[in-house]
């Protein structure tokens, strides 16, 4: 980013998202009938009236939600911050909301505020708190949008000055400095709302930062379609915001479980082309998180631990020329790091134009040699004679120390 309040996100590459509400409660089925989408929009797509909805905030009672243990597993996986799901497209807030008591302090038994546990978990824990708010869909206020379709009849902006203006108001007065404000489906916000909006947020605090789904390319940094990676590195700073199992919010059908192979893929995918990655979890209604989650996170908390390097501070690299299908490379100044995916005796690389300094396995150091030669065609080469892999390794990196920064050779032949 170009300011210097996007260095904690520029450098962290991989947060936890969070989507926690009242669809948790149902975990994807209501009287008997399942969701086929996405479960934190049953409320709409089982068409369930507000009055009926409204019941479940009777029963949220998450005895079971430790905001302390879900950022410690944050940390534990390498991530540098957390964005929980203030308000989503249900209207229903985690905390205790002066503009509407539709919120879990004033609604439920529970009568706490989600926002502030959280908020003190990344403190202690040193991560950066960010915040996800619904800015233009909420099915609860009849005047905001609903999906795009029908929306003939609302008075958006009665909501907008209403409810979602006074409620970022109190999220970005009332809980210290929130590093990212999350929003989200835009729909018919027009250019001059979103303007407004962000103005209001950036005079409230200054550096918070703003994710690209608050319309009109306003963003801080782009945010791609949920799961889609870019296919090359981009020429602005992006964010991959990626389920662990096909849906956000808790659903109890969903067994889609992603292996942590398929994920730490997904995260070095990003990151070698510039990007972050914005993992998610869906605790269930009682706040527990889904033991397949904790697992996944655990998994690739024990790569991060021993290959952070390679991801952390990275910068997108320029388009190698081959297609490698068994690897990436991620990159910092004075540092190439081979990200090898598959069991292999070598690996054999061509056209990359630095001098070697030194070649190690990032996790502990070993030394590998790397003998460099010029080939027949003359395009340099380099041949890495890689050790055995360990046990459940998924992904063994390289670190060959270069000078400066990595550049390519175009292919001679
Ligand atoms: C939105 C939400 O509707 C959804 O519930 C979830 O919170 C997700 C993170 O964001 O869904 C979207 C929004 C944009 C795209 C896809 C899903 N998109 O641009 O591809």
């Amino acid at each position: 980013m170009k300011n210097r309040t996007g260095q904690w996100w520029d450098e962290g590459k991989f947060g936890l998202f969070i989507h926690w509400g009242l669809y948790s409660l149902l975990g994807g089925e209501y009287k008997g009938k399942r969701t086929d989408n996405i479960a934190e929009w049953i409320m709409h797509d089982l068409d369930i009236p507000m009055e009926e909805y409204h019941k479940l905030a009777a029963s949220f009672n998450p005895t079971s939600f430790d905001a302390d243990s879900i950022v410690r597993l944050a940390k534990q996986a390498g991530m540098k911050y957390v964005v929980l799901t203030s308000k989503h497209h249900e209207g229903f807030a985690l905390y205790h909301s002066k503009v509407s008591p539709y919120n879990s302090f004033d609604a439920t038994p529970y009568k706490k505020d989600v926002v502030q546990q959280l908020r003190k978990a990344c403190d202690k824990h040193g991560l950066v708190f960010g915040l996800y708010y619904s800015q233009a869909q909420d099915w609860d206020d009849p005047n905001a949008c609903r999906d795009g379709y029908s929306e003939e009849g609302r008075d958006f902006s009665s909501y907008f000055t209403k409810k979602c203006i006074p409620q970022i108001t109190e999220l970005l007065t009332e809980y210290g400095p929130i590093g990212l404000l999350w929003l989200d489906t835009p729909l018919y916000m027009t250019e001059k709302q979103s303007k407004t909006l962000k103005a209001h947020i950036k005079s409230l605090q200054p550096d918070c930062l703003i994710s690209g789904r608050i319309g009109h390319g306003l963003g801080d940094y782009m945010t791609t379609g949920d799961n889609f990676i870019p296919a090359l590195a981009y020429d602005r700073p992006f964010e991959v915001p990626a389920t662990i199992n096909s849906t956000w919010g808790y659903n109890k059908f969903d067994t889609n479980w992603k292996s942590t192979a398929k994920i730490l893929r997904s995260l070095v995918k990003v990151v070698s082309r510039g990007g972050n990655y914005l993992l998610n979890i869906g605790p269930r209604g009682d706040g527990s998180v889904p033991e397949e989650s904790i697992t996944i996170l655990e998994n690739v908390g024990s790569f991060m631990e021993k290959n952070g390097q390679s991801i952390y501070g990275t910068k997108a690299l320029p388009l190698y020329p081959y297609d490698i299908d068994w690897g990436y490379f991620t990159a910092k100044k004075g540092k190439l790091f081979i990200h090898i995916f598959e069991d292999k005796e070598d690996a054999y690389l061509l056209n990359i134009a630095n001098k070697p300094l030194r070649c190690y396995r990032l996790s502990d150091g070993l030394p590998l040699t790397l003998k460099e030669r010029t080939t027949c065609e003359g395009d340099s080469s380099w041949l890495i004679k890689l050790p055995p892999r360990e046990e459940g390794e998924i992904d063994q990196v390289i670190c060959v120390e270069i000078e400066g920064d990595v550049s390519f050779e175009p292919i001679t032949g």
